[in-house]
């Protein structure tokens, strides 16, 4: 017989358990829903390759507002920034009757959150009650053993230009065979090109950093970045960095990449487009902090969204 304490082989493992399974995050967003179903819808942008739905849940009343929109779990194994999506569903719902703050950012904005874009990659990383410190999506790469890309590599924007992403099926930034060859960037990206959105915060971890595009290229301004633009990223980042602790930065000096979500959505649409690495700052604990740092970590950035909501 299994030991009491052990997790069930699609639960997280013992001081995990407040973190929340792909089925979990789906019962909290029906939840939202008939709680105020007035302000809240779920919904879907499409399908992952094993036909999760990518659910989406819009906050908001009436059409024509600006609209912000919150992506989390491109990355499989960062959960902490599932639990981040789940906490602006829940702040934007329940603190809708009782903070006037919430309230008027409500009333004047859609608010999209996607809090799974990649479901496959993180239920496998928690298969088996243990964690598989996996990446990328789960879909075989034609032609190869390997499994999976790197859909934070997979974006039609500049994708492939400068050696920040792999032609390796094997490797972590595995860019894939195409822009958009796995059916949750395919999907995200439809949505997007759909809506009107203006904003917007692609959630990761780890490093507690506030980046802005260009990724592709280390120079501040380039062929769709004017120098006015540049610097309202700059002032921003900064402003919101200023909020949360986080160290402000063009995305390139991280690392280079190219494909991300961030260079085309500013690329190709002019969405304020950021991304935030959540904490830690390190490899301890790295990609699994115990579910004590939850809460901590996703109120955290409260100020840092209502200041990008406020922009727009
Ligand atoms: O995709 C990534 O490599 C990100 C950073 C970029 C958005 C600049 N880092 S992560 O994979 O460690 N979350
Ligand atoms: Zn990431």
């Amino acid at each position: 017989m299994a030991p009491a304490a052990s997790a069930a082989a699609n639960d997280f493992p013992s001081g995990y358990q407040g973190y929340h399974t792909y089925a979990e995050v789906t019962a909290e967003l029906q939840k939202a829903v008939a709680n105020h179903p007035d302000i809240a819808k779920l919904s879907s942008v499409g399908k992952s390759y094993e036909g999760r739905n990518l659910n989406l849940l819009t906050i908001g009343s009436g059409t024509g507002k600006p609209e912000v929109l919150f992506t989390c779990n491109q990355h499989a194994r960062e959960h902490l920034t599932t639990e981040m999506c789940l906490h602006i569903v829940q702040r934007f719902t329940d603190g809708y009757a009782t903070d006037s703050k919430i309230k008027n950012m409500v009333d004047t904005h859609t608010i999209y959150v996607v809090p799974n874009v990649n479901p496959d990659g993180s239920e496998y990383d928690i298969s088996g009650g243990r964690f598989h410190n996996w990446r990328k999506t789960r879909k075989p790469v034609p032609g190869s053993t390997a499994i999976g890309t790197d859909p934070n590599r997979n974006w039609d924007y500049q994708w492939g230009c400068c050696d920040g992403s792999s032609t390796n099926p094997s490797a972590q930034d595995y860019r894939g065979t195409a822009p958009f060859s796995e059916p949750e960037t395919r999907a995200l990206a439809d949505f997007i090109n759909a809506h009107q959105v203006k904003a917007h915060i692609d959630f990761h971890t780890y490093s507690e950093l506030v980046l802005w595009p260009f990724g592709y290229t280390t120079s501040p301004t380039a062929t769709g970045m004017t120098a006015a633009e540049a610097k309202r990223f700059q002032d921003l980042g900064k402003a919101m960095a200023a909020t949360n602790g986080y160290t402000p930065e063009q995305s390139s000096k991280l690392y280079i990449t190219d494909g991300d979500i961030n260079d085309w959505s500013w690329g190709t649409h002019k969405i304020l487009s950021f991304c935030f690495e959540m904490y830690p700052t390190g490899s301890n604990p790295g990609f699994y902090p115990k579910d004590t740092q939850i809460v901590p970590q996703t109120t955290r950035n409260d100020p840092a969204v209502d200041l990008l909501i406020g922009q727009v």
